[in-house]
Formats: C-alpha cells, structure tokens, sequence
C-alpha cells in the first residue's frame, strides 16, 4: 500500500536545497520515493500510509529552512 503527495515548497535557491530535502526524506522509514524539482517548486513523495502519516511527511520541513504545503 502506497500514497503520493505533491508538495509546493517554498525557500528552494540552489540545487543541494532541493538535494537537503530529498536526502530528509530518503532518511524517513516509510518514504518508498522522492523527488523535489527545484525549477517548479514542487515535490512528490510516495510513502506507505502505515507507516509514516501525511503529517510526518509535512513535519520534515520543521527543520528545514523551507516550507511546504500539500498540493491538492
Ligand atoms: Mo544552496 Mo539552499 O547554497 O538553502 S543550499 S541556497
């Protein structure tokens, strides 16, 4: 079992802030994949719901120097 999210990710100015995030997220149990564009702003995570909640997935950036919003 799997879900997607988008995200729309402000703060992104180079190519390791978009490489910073994606190694947060490699680094979170339950993150099966993802890939942050820094051209759009925009990132895409799929994860296993039974492990990790779409919270979890937003809470990545509380120490990060971006934010994000879901992307309906
Ligand atoms: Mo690039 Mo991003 O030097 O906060 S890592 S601007």
């Amino acid at each position: 079992h799997e879900a997607t999210l988008r995200l729309a990710i402000e703060g992104m100015h180079c190519a390791n802030c978009a490489a910073s995030i994606e190694s947060r997220y490699r680094k979170t149990p339950g993150v099966k994949d993802v890939a942050v564009n820094l051209a759009n702003n925009t990132g895409r995570v799929t994860f296993d719901p039974a492990q990790v909640s779409v919270d979890d997935m937003l809470a990545v950036f509380d120490s990060l120097a971006f934010t994000a919003e879901i992307i309906p």
